[in-house]
């Protein structure tokens, strides 16, 4: 389609200004792109179609197959040189062009602007439409109901577009697939299933506010998946704006080589463009919403010493990360913008610096760079290493080839339902996906045809004949879970999957009207497919449902989607904290199980000892089980059951029902019964003697811990210190800006429910907060009831029960008696 308007559009054309460069949605440039992307062969004519997958069928299967065999035969041996080295030269020209990247960075910073102007100078929209604008239409990429009232992002949604570069009078076309993720913490699992499969990421950052307590969680995130990434500071036109404190900071903070490759000309609110410090030229956005770009060599006087020493400092961060760089600047030579260009390219796909950009999306400043800087300095998917593991052998790791002739091999990171059933968003590592092709389910060894396959573009669908290596589409009717590796039957390859962060805080929930039974149980199903870190159980004692998630905000959201898009009104609980139960000190058993009841009878008798694990750095570890029998005095048989009956009781701790941490359990005697003795005999034994000794070995109730951070105008500072004293919280730093305050703190989850009623009311509506898991941490006296040694345990006894226990007693009690 774009490419045809953009033939039609060529007839009214008239002359081309060559220093200035506009957005491909403007038909007077597209005319020109479409006749001179001067691709060299003949890509800039074909249809959309053939755009897909027409290059890929080109021979040099002898050559493709000799990689594939040494992929999975020594992968340590295969750089990704050799495998460059060996596409096909047309599948080397799609591949060179193509870009799969993310926007991930701290709440609010801009993430969902930065690519409503990505898609509007891409052409993909035909006008900005603001997150929360006066419109009231919103961001195309925000196109739930829900995260257009609220102003955020929710889901992570993809999209694609065509940036045509142009550089020294020539215009490449580059294919970008963009996801845009959410920034509120509840929502992680979408950064980390984005991040999973993109081969790039734009990493967004406040000009004034620099890196902040989320910046260093995406950080985490995007070295969790080896992911290159650009840093953009965004909002250089608010009072206060810094960029280079927050390069600093990145060099800092996050221990991640960075360095400037823009200087801004003005600040604020004069903020006018950029310097481009490779090529040493001056930037500007022209046109009403920024679409011309105007580059000069005049650089304004009152910038050039800062463009200078700025220019020395890239180079010399760069001389530290990359060799070629490093020889130049110890012969004292200045490196070529070429050399320089390279450099950065090198340095960014090995994970060893980030080229910092600036800009204003809001202001429609300096977007565009952005977009040439993705195509310069982020990896194609053949730059990118991708593994699977080999299920035959062991699981030993192959590498992928994003050849087209290849296999297929793909990866579902991301289901949704619509109207037209599962969508299910895949990556191709491998090989080409076809309609119409089978594909198998590794998981489930299940065969199934790929009835359709669709681009997305936020809520809107494309469909397409087939994709080729390295891209992300959506397919319908194919049913799997998320994080499932399809191939064509032929390789016996699966993907590992993502990171799924367990959840914290959970609260039942019932439908007001029971004749909405059905739609709400739709709903949940629907909600834990698409969502790994959305929980659903029902408790066995209580029968009630619970839901459980990232956090108040996080559930709150499915309640209001479940009266939305379901009707149905639901009444819900106090939300609880996940607690966890663990142990303090070590205790020997020796319990034994007899029951004679006519006939056969029960017996089993298991010694051994628990003990506390060490704290892991992450905190308490999973807990653990371990047989040490001499003597064959109990069969294997029956230590299975024991271990069986362990697992199941770490499931409910004895304190509050909650599961057990951090204890080790070790059976090294024991006794059986010729007839008397079953598994179930031995399973029961090991829970009863769990229960015994678990109360001895002071157990303890731990409660989640919360990274929080606070962000309000500096005349609140106190009023925030004192709801925070309040809850007990441990201020760790505070930052002062020249506007806001920022506070870094650890809370406990307990504390904090109803925070966000009495910050808004502390700070006239101001203040904002975010919450991220930490760790688990012994929740406060007067929530936990302490065993003490047995004897001073009568003293115990006569204190008060402590509240939470006591509550989960108390709730035992009631349902015995019922
Ligand atoms: N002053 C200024 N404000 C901006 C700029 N870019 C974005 N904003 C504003 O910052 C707010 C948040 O913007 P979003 O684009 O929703 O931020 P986000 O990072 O997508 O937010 P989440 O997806 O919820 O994490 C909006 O009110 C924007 O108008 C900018 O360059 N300058
Ligand atoms: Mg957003």
């Amino acid at each position: 389609m774009r490419t045809q308007r953009a033939v039609r559009a060529a007839a009214s054309t008239d002359a081309v200004n060559w220093s200035m460069r506009s957005c491909a949605s403007r038909p007077r440039f597209l005319c020109l792109n479409a006749q001179s992307w001067g691709l060299g062969n003949g890509a800039a004519r074909s249809t959309e179609k053939q755009r897909y997958f027409s290059q890929s069928r080109v021979v040099r299967a002898g050559a493709a197959e000799a990689v594939l065999k040494q992929a999975a035969a020594d992968p340590s041996s295969l750089t990704q040189d050799k495998i460059v080295a060996n596409l096909d030269p047309l599948e080397r020209e799609r591949l060179s062009k193509l870009r799969n990247i993310g926007i991930a960075a701290h709440i609010d910073s801009g993430k969902t602007t930065v690519t409503e102007r990505v898609l509007f100078y891409t052409g993909r929209i035909n006008a900005i439409h603001e997150v929360r604008g006066k419109d009231a239409v919103g961001a195309k990429m925000d196109s739930m109901e829900l995260e257009r009232e609220k102003g955020i992002t929710i889901q992570s949604a993809a999209t694609f577009c065509d940036w045509v570069k142009a550089e020294n009078g020539k215009e490449e076309k580059y294919h970008i697939n963009l996801i845009d993720t959410p920034g509120h913490i509840d929502f992680t699992i979408e950064v980390e299933r984005a991040l999973r499969v993109l081969d790039g990421a734009v990493m967004i950052l406040c000009a004034v506010s620099g890196v902040q307590s989320q910046t260093i969680t995406v950080d985490r995130q995007m070295k969790r998946y080896n992911i290159p990434r650009l840093s953009f500071i965004n909002k250089m036109d608010r009072m206060g704006a810094n960029p280079f404190k927050a390069v600093d900071q990145i060099n800092q903070k996050l221990r991640f080589p960075a360095a400037a490759i823009q200087v801004p000309i003005g600040g604020e609110d004069t903020f006018q463009g950029v310097v481009d410090l490779v090529r040493m030229r001056a930037i500007y956005n022209d046109g009403p919403k920024g679409e011309i770009i105007r580059e000069t060599d005049i650089i304004p006087d009152e910038v050039k010493s800062l463009a200078e020493e700025r220019r020395a400092m890239l180079i010399e961060t760069l001389a530290d990360v990359d060799d070629e760089i490093a020889e130049i600047f110890l012969d004292e030579r200045t490196p070529t913008p070429e050399q320089i260009k390279a450099a950065i390219r090198r340095a960014t796909i090995s994970l060893k610096f980030t080229p910092v950009l600036m800009g204003s999306a809001l202001a429609d400043k300096s977007v565009q760079p952005m977009l040439d800087a993705v195509c310069d300095y982020l990896p194609n998917p053949s730059e990118v290493e991708n593994l699977a593991l080999d299920q035959r052998r062991a699981e030993m790791p192959v590498k992928l080839v994003s050849y087209n002739s290849l296999p297929f091999v793909g990866l579902a990171f991301k289901l949704e339902e619509s109207n037209y059933g599962q969508l299910t968003y895949i990556r191709v590592y491998q090989g080409t996906l076809k309609k119409g092709l089978n594909v198998f389910n590794a998981r489930t060894g299940k065969k199934v045809k790929v009835p359709r396959i669709v681009r997305m573009h936020s809520n809107e669908m494309e469909d397409v004949p087939e994709i080729g290596a390295g891209e992300i589409c959506a397919l319908f009717g194919v049913d799997c879970a998320s994080g499932d590796t399809f191939t064509d039957g032929g390789l016996p390859y699966s993907m590992s999957s993502m990171y799924v962060p367990d959840p914290v805080i959970s609260l039942s929930i019932k439908p007001k009207d029971n004749k909405d039974a059905a739609n709400f149980s739709k709903a949940m199903n629907r909600f834990q497919r698409e969502d790994p870190t959305f929980r659903v159980h029902v408790d066995t004692e209580s029968s009630e449902t619970i839901i459980s998630g990232m956090g108040e905000l996080h559930l709150d959201i499915y309640v209001e989607r479940m009266r939305r898009e379901y009707k149905v009104e639901v009444e819900t609980g106090q939300p609880q904290v996940a607690y966890r139960e663990t142990i303090t000190q070590k205790v020997k058993f020796d319990h034994t199980l007899k029951k004679q009841t006519g006939g056969a009878g029960d017996f089993a008798r298991v010694a051994g000892y628990m003990e506390p694990l060490e704290l892991e750095e992450n905190g308490y570890a999973a807990s653990t089980f371990k047989e040490a029998v001499v003597g064959g005095s109990v069969s294997d048989k029956f230590l299975f059951a024991c271990e069986k009956g362990f697992l199941a009781s770490c499931e409910k701790g004895p304190l509050i029902g909650h599961p057990v941490l951090g204890s080790h359990m070790v059976i090294n005697d024991g006794a059986t019964h010729m007839t008397d003795s079953s598994e179930m005999a031995f399973k029961n034994a090991t829970q009863q003697a769990f229960r015994k000794a678990f109360k001895e070995a002071k157990p303890q109730v731990l409660e989640p811990l919360m990274k929080t951070t606070i962000t309000a105008p500096n005349e609140f500072q106190g009023n925030i210190v004192g709801l925070l004293n309040k809850r007990n919280a441990i201020i760790n730093d505070t930052e002062i800006g020249p506007e806001d305050f920022t506070l870094l703190a650890d809370c406990s989850l307990n504390a904090m429910f109803g925070f966000s009623s009495q910050l808004r009311a502390a700070t006239q509506g101001k203040g904002e907060f975010g919450m991220e898991f930490s760790h688990y941490s012994p929740a406060p006296g007067q929530l936990q009831y302490v065993f003490g040694p047995p004897n001073v345990c009568f003293i115990w006894l006569t204190l008060p029960r402590k509240e939470l226990i006591a509550k989960y007693e108390k709730a035992q009690a009631d349902r015995n008696k019922k």
